[in-house]
């Protein structure tokens, strides 16, 4: 699209790289040659890969200690979306926006989707948010929303829920995303019971309200805010909910939204065989559901939840899957995060299709453990950024998008025209 970065620019700044990339991607052609990969179709893969951006992870996030604002930060859904077209017109592989209301409510949606249309983005899965109280809101959410005790709560998050439906219509989306922070902080505070089935009947409310080519994703996590118990805490419940809602509705799996040592990537291939997986929130983290930028702490478990991912289309048990970045970005620019998060999500994919999967599940026959973990370990460690930065060359884009980003100084053009105001909002977390 090329409207939020001139194509020139980014030309230029290629210049610096085609050199010794040429010399990186011939070699990385000649070593891939001998395991009969075929580089056309990877490079495919590559460009039709589609990474939807968070709407809130323009700006910067913080914690409940704080929040520190960056330079030129976007201060509404517009401004977000120039910062979208920057991502993508870098990597290429960013053309989608996941909004959340109500923060991301306009008075006229159609002009919303006017302006993210000339950047070249549009609008993926739409998120409610019924974690927070909004000003001139009936009745607040201190106790919960979709599963209330009090009826006329849960109507209200319910309508909540359509309106986002009805918003994303507007706009174009094809799919409503739903995590709620119901649950209880003290023992006796909640009925366990009642609250799963108040869930069910609301969201079963909410599903008549699904258009016939939309889906709805439902995500899991085990605690925070509430630290005692949560409604939808863990994968099994979501696929019992997903499962008694009906074939629209998905799991999605938040990778920062497990307890620490999970096997994600097993409860990945669960999911598949259960056929409900429906989506990827990605992240990394270290201890809870940190929000660091994605592949920045374990990219190795990144790179086996592709290779579930890749064994399962290539077995033709799915056919499409939702994938959206998920970040807090407390303290780096937002768009150096997206870029870089993107880079690590399509390295850690197009990694997993060098694994020859006939070849794993013989050694895997064999009960050789040794050669099927050599196997994995191979396809991780081969270097890929040869062939990534030469397909986005290819396509127009910037070989080393961060380089090519800061040349731009972008930020710091924003900042005489984005004036903030100079209260210290929460962060978004
Ligand atoms: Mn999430």
């Amino acid at each position: 699209m090329f409207k939020a970065v001139d194509k020139n620019k980014i030309f230029d700044s290629n210049k610096k790289f085609l050199n010794n990339l040429n010399k990186d991607y011939d070699y990385f052609c000649e070593k891939v040659s001998r395991l009969n990969i075929d580089i056309k179709a990877l490079k495919k893969k590559i460009s039709s890969l589609n990474l939807a951006l968070p709407s809130w992870g323009l700006g910067t996030g913080g914690t409940r200690f704080g929040r520190f604002p960056g330079l030129g930060e976007p201060r509404n859904i517009f401004e977000k979306i120039e910062d979208c077209g920057v991502v993508n017109d870098l990597v290429g592989i960013a053309s989608s926006v996941s909004p959340h209301f109500p923060w991301d409510n306009v008075e006229d949606y159609k002009a919303l989707k006017d302006h993210a249309t000339s950047y070249g983005i549009k609008f993926d899965v739409v998120n409610s948010n019924s974690f927070q109280d909004q000003i001139n809101q009936k009745y607040s959410y201190k106790f919960g929303s979709l599963t209330n005790p009090d009826k006329s709560i849960r109507q209200q998050a319910v309508e909540l829920n359509i309106e986002c439906i009805n918003k994303g219509k507007t706009l174009g989306s094809k799919g409503l995303t739903v995590w709620i922070a119901d649950g209880g902080n003290f023992p006796g505070q909640q009925n366990f019971s009642k609250a799963l089935s108040y869930y069910i009947e609301s969201m079963q409310k909410i599903y008549k309200f699904l258009p016939k080519d939309w889906k709805i994703l439902l995500e899991h996590k085990p605690y925070e805010p509430s630290f005692y118990s949560t409604v939808i805490n863990d994968w099994g419940t979501s696929y019992i909910c997903a499962k008694e809602l009906g074939e629209k509705a998905m799991c999605l799996v938040d990778l920062g939204h497990h307890l620490p040592n999970t096997n994600i990537e097993m409860i990945v291939s669960r999911l598949i065989d259960l056929k409900k997986l429906g989506g990827f929130h990605f992240n990394d983290s270290k201890f809870g559901d940190d929000d660091l930028d994605t592949g920045s702490i374990n990219p190795y478990e990144l790179f086996l939840i592709f290779n579930e991912i890749v064994c399962a289309f290539d077995q033709k048990k799915i056919s499409n899957m939702s994938y959206m970045i998920d970040q807090s970005h407390n303290v780096t620019d937002p768009i150096e995060s997206l870029l870089q998060s993107s880079n690590e999500i399509i390295s850690a994919y197009i990694k997993s299709l060098l694994v020859d999967q006939k070849k794993l599940t013989n050694l895997q026959k064999e009960n050789d453990i040794i050669g099927a973990n050599i196997l994995l370990k191979q396809a991780f460690n081969t270097g890929v950024s040869a062939l990534i930065n030469k397909t986005r060359y290819e396509n127009n884009n910037a070989i080393e998008p961060i380089y090519t980003y800061r040349e731009l100084n972008y930020k710091k053009e924003k900042s005489k025209i984005r004036i903030q105001n100079k209260k210290n909002n929460p962060g978004i977390v």
